[in-house]
């Protein structure tokens, strides 16, 4: 059985992950490949209990460490229980952020030491990382006017602009830092347009390069 592919969607609040999830899933899917959608914080039971806790605005202050820590703690759960089990069954997982996601927002907006999360992603996830990598990257003012039109708030969402521009640089870094795996695809422009550069970047896998290109066309959200 040959091992499926392991492809994250990073970027800020808003850019455009979830709904370009879903054109991604349906882009391979057209193309006989069989496909695991799952999203972090979360994917399974407990992580989905704990993404909750994450999330809720209205607890007691979470410490920056005990974020940390819960994010590898679903992210632990989410591997052992889905992600490894399908890659090994050959499936493709396309998931909603990863560790990518705790550069950003634990290391870039909490400040956190880039060497603890090194530590804790060696011990979580071993030799796992992702295949590939697409990173949406738009102004923070456009990603939060679209995220907000949802209404109410989480604990992430309730952060100030500045936040959110730190979350932006550490993402860029870490682009910069892993070129091969991390593709960025500017989300500033009309879906159509970009749905076709994640078309482009998907279809240079080695695997997929003899494919053809659908016309973009979900704009569906899971959300
Ligand atoms: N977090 C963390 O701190 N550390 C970690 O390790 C991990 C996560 C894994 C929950 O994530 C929080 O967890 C997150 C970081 C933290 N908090 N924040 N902020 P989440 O992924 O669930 O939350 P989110 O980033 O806030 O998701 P989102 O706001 O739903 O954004 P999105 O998925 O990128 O956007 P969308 O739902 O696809 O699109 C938003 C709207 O824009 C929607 O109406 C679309 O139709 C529209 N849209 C999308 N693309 C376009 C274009 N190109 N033009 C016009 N309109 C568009």
């Amino acid at each position: 059985m040959t091992r499926g592919k392991f492809i994250t969607l990073e970027g800020g609040e808003g850019v455009g992950k979830t709904t370009n999830l879903i054109f991604i899933k349906d882009y391979l899917q057209q193309h006989g490949i069989s496909v695991v959608v799952s999203r972090e914080p979360g994917g399974t039971q407990l992580a989905e209990k704990i993404r909750q806790l994450l999330l809720d605005n209205n607890s007691e202050a979470v410490s920056e460490t005990a974020e940390l820590l819960m994010m590898f703690a679903a992210r632990a759960q989410h591997i052992k229980h889905v992600i490894e089990p399908a890659l090994a069954q050959g499936h493709w997982v396309l998931c909603d952020r990863f560790t990518d996601a705790t550069y950003a927002y634990q290391g870039g907006g909490r400040n956190i030491k880039i060497g603890t999360i090194n530590w804790l992603e060696n011990l979580v996830q071993g030799t796992l990382k992702p295949d590939l990598t697409l990173l949406l990257d738009a102004p923070v003012e456009v990603g939060i006017s679209r995220a907000r039109e949802r209404g109410a708030f989480d604990r992430f969402e309730s952060e100030k602009i500045g936040f959110f521009e730190t979350v932006r640089r550490a993402y860029l870094l870490q682009a910069e830092l892993f070129p091969e795996r991390i593709k960025l695809i500017k989300a500033n422009q009309p879906l159509t347009d970009v749905q076709l550069a994640i078309t482009d970047v998907i279809r240079s896998l080695p695997c997929l390069s003899t494919l053809t290109c659908p016309t973009p066309s979900s704009t569906d959200s899971v959300k």
